[in-house]
């Protein structure tokens, strides 16, 4: 009888690499502090990897946030990006307002939904005229999750 295999459970694997590329790669580890180790971050790689595919395919069910800076004096930007946030409420899971100075806000949105809402979401927000920076970042996908 074959051993099943359940989620969690550790396989064992050899892999070379170049020295210096371990190296550098020990060097990394070493800045980051005493709880890094060579297999969490490889695992850590290994979801990261799998994750940025899973983000191109447009059904997958992604988490992420969105970073936006811009002036509120500009035109009515204020009231179009609370249009844009009322159509997507299932997404939205939290937003974060900060008013940096006298011009400057700072919006960070939580998201959680389907890479194509996600990615429209971003798109419509980020192309407002007055939006002077923003980023997307999706962190992991809802099956990434479990591995
Ligand atoms: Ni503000």
């Amino acid at each position: 009888m074959g051993k099943r295999s359940c989620p969690g459970d550790l396989a064992r694997f050899s892999v070379a690499v170049p020295e210096d590329l371990l190296a550098a790669f020990d060097d990394l580890l070493a800045r980051r502090g005493d709880d890094a180790n060579r297999s969490s971050a490889i695992r850590d790689l290994m979801r990261a990897a799998l994750v940025e595919e899973a983000l191109k395919t447009p059904d997958a069910e992604v988490i992420g946030s969105l970073t936006m800076i811009y002036d509120h004096h500009t035109g009515d930007l204020t009231r179009r990006l609370d249009e844009v946030q009322h159509d997507y409420t299932a997404e939205i899971v939290s937003t974060m307002h900060v008013h940096l100075d006298h011009h400057n806000c700072l919006e960070i949105l939580a998201l959680r939904g389907t890479g194509a809402r996600i990615y429209e979401l971003a798109d419509r927000l980020l192309s407002l005229r007055g939006v002077r920076h923003g980023k997307l970042t999706c962190s992991a996908t809802e099956t990434s999750l479990e591995l």
